[in-house]
């Protein structure tokens, strides 16, 4: 072992002193060979020439698309399409601790239903925040529609704070969109139901079934949706859908679509035709549009009551106050799309190969003009589809979603039966290209398409079937997301990316350098909550307390030992483990995990986490880091020791294993005088460079010295050992000296790198 040590920093050294392998391996073969040999063509050539992301490359998106029925966010980049990040949101990830840890268990815990831990979620529509209708990076929403629910996840850290659960809905598909200075997440519901908890018979489903839509209020600077300031719109049964928020002129308004509105309940079971055959037999359905800005200042008034708690807007009152109105849309719809200008609003049906182009001016005109040309049963005005409507396209068969190009009037709309995308121009109403996908296209996404400011350059199309374009993996698919090139008059297909986690609705991608995570937290910080955590621990303070029953062991992890170590407790004890990663170094990250516990943390630099547990069953439990963190990650262990009630100790003295001598103790110092003189040649590489301009590099440097300081005292205690000749200790805390230093040097390994990759310059010698 400690030879195996011993090689891997001289190699270390050696690399750092430039004497590695040279890196003259390529193959010989020309492009034309591989070309030839995997059966390329020149367009092939071109889609990977634009796609291809070098080692070590970065991309110039970042999407988030909904994972689906898997619960969580999936995050990859374009033009790669490089998976990056699963996030854990409805449902626990335990790579990522959540939903083991118990500050990520909260999160999960305000996601109940009914008192119910659900444990995964139908994630459909995620959403950025918004400052002035672009994106802000700050923040990001997704839906649950299964259960109606909204999450928050920051993207500082790209961790779930917070989850909500809408007080009326029993589902919701129209979540998440944000108005454009994120005042409010918009969350329509989706299959009309009672807004109570209570039982109530089909035979009374118009009366007491509902619809409706919540505007979530949100909170910029705590980021947090604020159940109490928000408010819901009641509307009628009509199976509402998904939503937009209006911007510029439609600025304060919101759009919600929907299907059967003919209201009609199925039962094929009892004969009667099913639902899908009632819900399709008129011609129209209904665009709901919604006043959120004039509603709110009637919240604020105290003009809205609060039922069980929530303030909801009765159909009657918005009707009166002139919140609510309908505008007839083409059947069976799915998407409206506001324009970045909010000037139109496009809206597609699934059974017209038409889309609707609505025009805000004259909308704007008929509700001034009070010109409705009818009343729903529930008493909203109807505007006529005359008085609404710019144009209505020809798109092709199963119209969805439509994205919006950075070029004027033009549009991409998802064309679910024919298999296609089509470009239009929406202004003109006229189609500009059209291109087959592999198959049967859901949602599309346009490089920051929701934004008042769209860049197009690439749409993602987001397939519902892979069918055969991958290696098969048996009856379940994964899902295909193609890449297309939008920049030119045509489009290009370049990439087909396979993703095997739930099915992505939507998806929404932003300027990767708008976001600015964080690769470590403060010190003892609760990611969760967002402050310092009351468990944190700092390095020689760790402890064990037993507070009200609770036994709280507050420990640290760093390379590589866990402390503490070794763990007592009496059987039926409640313990509380609180541990605190000492590490700054970017990606440092420790795990834990134990036998007989079904739990897994992720202790990323600075965080504390918590794991809290019954004992409840004499015995012995070993535990240990689940990260291969450093060269000694195996050796990052430890025992929990269950004691049986009332053990009483036979004078249990450790016993050792191996015995040391003088010898070994002068081999290890010897080994350690030359491991110093490593480090002090790379410590002096860093402090002759600039490198206090990098900010990596003075974690490192931080660490490195932090870890030296621990070498120190490692040192000393040998060193008091070897004069009172204990040999045995002496050479087990030398051998502690030397791991120290070889972490030290690793770090410091690490920054010399840096800085020479980076462009560090020599300053003069101090
Ligand atoms: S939806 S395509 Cu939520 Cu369109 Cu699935
Ligand atoms: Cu820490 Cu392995």
């Amino acid at each position: 072992m400690k030879v195996n040590n011993k090689r891997t920093l001289s190699l270390m050294l050696g690399l750092a002193m430039g004497l590695g392998a040279s890196t003259s391996a390529y193959s010989q073969a020309s492009l034309e060979d591989v070309m030839k040999a995997r059966g390329l063509t020149q367009k092939d050539l071109l889609a990977a020439a634009k796609t291809y992301t070098p080692t070590g490359g970065r991309d110039e998106y970042l999407v988030f698309a909904s994972g689906g029925q898997s619960g969580q966010v999936i995050v990859y980049g374009i033009p790669s399409m490089r998976i990056l990040k699963y996030i854990g949101v409805f449902t626990p990830e335990p790579w990522q601790g959540y939903g083991f840890d118990d500050e990520s268990k909260e999160v999960l815990k305000q996601g109940r239903i009914q008192g119910k831990d659900i444990t995964w979620g139908d994630t459909h529509h995620p959403a950025f925040t918004e400052t002035e209708g672009d994106y802000n990076g700050k923040y990001l929403f997704i839906n649950d529609k299964a259960n109606p629910r909204i999450a928050v996840i920051d993207l500082h850290d790209f961790e779930t704070k917070q989850i909500v659960v809408n007080p009326f809905f029993k589902s919701s598909h129209g979540g998440a969109f944000v108005t454009p200075n994120s005042e409010y997440v918009m969350e329509a519901a989706q299959y009309a139901a009672p807004f109570s908890a209570d039982f109530v018979p089909l035979s009374e489903f118009n009366d007491k079934y509902r619809g409706g839509v919540t505007y979530w209020k949100f909170d910029d600077k705590k980021g947090r949706l604020q159940p109490d300031q928000s408010f819901t719109f009641e509307l009628p049964p009509y199976s509402q859908d998904l939503s937009d928020a209006g911007k510029g002129p439609s600025y304060g308004w919101g759009f919600t679509n929907s299907f059967c509105s003919e209201r009609y309940v199925g039962g094929i079971e009892k004969g009667r035709p099913p639902f899908e055959a009632g819900c399709s037999q008129k011609d129209t359905d209904f665009l709901h549009i919604t006043n959120w800005k004039k509603a709110a200042e009637l919240v604020a008034a105290g003009k809205v009551e609060k039922v069980n708690g929530s303030y909801m807007i009765p159909i009657a009152q918005a009707v009166k106050e002139e919140l609510l109105y309908l505008v007839p849309e083409p059947k069976s719809p799915h998407g409206v799309d506001v324009s970045p200008d909010g000037t139109h609003m496009i809206v597609s049906g699934k059974l017209d190969s038409h889309a609707w182009v609505y025009s805000w001016e004259k909308i704007q005109k008929a509700m001034a003009a009070k010109k409705f040309e009818a009343k729903d049963p529930y008493g909203i005005p109807i505007i006529a589809l005359k008085d609404a409507l710019h144009t209505q396209v020809a798109v092709g068969l199963g119209p969805l979603h439509t994205q919006y190009d950075s070029k004027k009037c033009t549009v991409y709309t998802s064309i679910y039966v024919d298999s296609m995308v089509t470009k239009w121009d929406y202004c003109e109403g006229k189609v500009l290209d059209q291109l087959h996908i592999h198959y049967n296209i859901g949602h599309l996404m346009a490089m920051e398409g929701d934004s008042v400011s769209p860049d197009g350059k690439y749409l993602v199309s987001l397939n519902k079937l892979a069918i055969d374009r991958f290696n098969p993996v048996g009856p379940l698919h994964p899902q295909n997301h193609q890449l297309i090139d939008i920049s030119g008059d045509k489009m290009q297909l370049l990439y087909d990316m396979p993703l095997p986690l739930g099915e992505p609705h939507y998806a929404v991608a932003i300027k990767a350098d708008k976001l600015k995570p964080a690769v470590r937290y403060k010190s003892g910080w609760n990611s969760r909550t967002d402050e310092r955590s009351i468990y944190r621990t700092r390095a020689g303070r760790e402890k064990t307390e037993k507070v009200d029953g609770v036994t709280h062991v507050y420990g640290t992890v760093i390379r590589s030992h866990i402390t503490p170590e070794i763990i007592e407790v009496e059987e039926g004890e409640t313990v509380s483990l609180h541990f605190t990663n000492l590490e700054r170094a970017e990606d440092e990250v420790h795990g834990f995990a134990i036998y007989g516990q079904s739990v897994n943390l992720s202790i990323e630099p600075g965080k504390t986490v918590s794991y809290t547990f019954t004992a409840d069953k004499a015995g012995v439990y070993p535990y240990y880091c689940t990260e291969f963190c450093s060269a000694l990650h195996l050796e990052m262990q430890g025992y929990l020791l269950v004691k049986p009630k009332g053990y009483q100790s036979k004078g249990d003295e450790m016993v050792e294993g191996q015995q040391y001598t003088k010898a070994d103790y002068e081999k290890q110092v010897k080994t350690n005088v030359e491991t110093q003189a490593v480090i002090d040649s790379v410590v002096g590489f860093i402090t002759s460079h600039n490198f206090k301009d990098f900010a990596p590099v003075v974690a490192l440097v931080e660490d490195a010295t932090e870890q030296l300081g621990f070498a120190g005292e490692a040192k000393k205690k040998a060193e008091d050992f070897a004069a009172k000749g204990d040999y045995q200790n002496a050479t087990l805390w030398a051998g502690q000296w030397w791991q120290y230093q070889v972490k030290t040097a690793d770090m410091g390994l690490r920054a010399k790198t840096y800085l020479e990759q980076n462009g560090a310059v020599k300053v003069q010698a101090k």
